[in-house]
């Protein structure tokens, strides 16, 4: 159970153990890009942003509000959640001949740094994180574009904009709300994620290519997220 304050008595479990109902679940993918730059990341809630445009159907057809589910990164082996990381050696300072410091030629065989970035991106495995988010206006910002962000129930050594994410929307928590003061909205935020988190811990919500926890397979496909 949790011990966040609850005011609006809101239940901790969305739908029945059997798993998610009917329209879910959604599926969304995209790069991760700059969001608002509200500083969300200094109140605990970063949100990977996705792009949002008129031509991209699910998003018109979708209900305002805020949803959960699961995320999956294409992280890349540099980043320090990836399952691939490697930790750079600590470098203890090297005694190098003179010449040896002298710039070099840059070589035929030596990529740009977007070549290597790119390079990087390629390496990435798909990596599955249970996840919160929000579709609409903000109405305690007002914001004039509807946006799609994507808070993710992790905590991470490094940023991620540019990585591909991959959405697989299980059910929906609550319209979006106005505030009268930044903590009520964190507030909220805060209980939204005990939500998503008890939700998806059940049997039925939880998808199979997490493997076996506590002895049991998930119920739910979660093919998509890591094909
Ligand atoms: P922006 O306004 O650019 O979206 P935020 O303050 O919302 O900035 O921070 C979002 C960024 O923080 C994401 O794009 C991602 O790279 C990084 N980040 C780190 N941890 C998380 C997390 N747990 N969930 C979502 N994004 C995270
Ligand atoms: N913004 C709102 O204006 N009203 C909301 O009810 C609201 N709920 C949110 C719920 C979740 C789970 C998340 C991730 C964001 C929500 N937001 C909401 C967006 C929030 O205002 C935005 O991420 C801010 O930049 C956080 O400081
Ligand atoms: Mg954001």
């Amino acid at each position: 159970m949790t011990s966040l304050p609850n005011p609006d008595n809101r239940p901790l479990l969305i739908g029945p153990p059997t798993g998610p109902e009917t329209p879910f679940p959604f599926r969304m993918e995209g790069k991760v890009i700059s969001g608002f730059g509200r500083g969300s990341k200094e109140l605990g809630i970063p949100t990977a942003n996705l792009p949002v445009d008129d031509e991209t159907t699910w998003i018109k057809n979708i209900d305002s509000g805020i949803y959960f589910g699961w995320a999956s990164l294409k992280l890349p082996a540099s980043h320090p959640n990836s399952v691939l990381y490697q930790k750079p050696p600590t470098s203890e300072p090297v005694m190098e001949p003179v010449s040896a410091a002298v710039p070099q030629q840059r070589q035929q065989s030596e990529l740009s740094a977007k070549e290597e970035k790119e390079r990087d991106q390629q390496t990435g495995q798909w990596q599955i994180y249970p996840m919160v988010m929000s579709i609409g206006y903000n109405p305690f910002y007002k914001n004039t574009v509807r946006s799609a962000e994507v808070h993710v129930l992790e905590k991470f050594g490094a940023d991620f904009y540019g990585v591909e994410m991959r959405l697989l929307i299980t059910g929906f928590i609550r319209n979006e709300k106005d505030y009268s003061g930044l903590e009520a909205l964190i507030a909220d935020i805060e209980f939204d994620c005990e939500v998503a988190r008890h939700s998806l811990a059940r049997k039925g919500w939880r998808v199979r290519e997490l493997g076996v926890v506590q002895g049991e397979e998930g119920g739910l496909d979660g093919g998509w997220l890591v094909r």
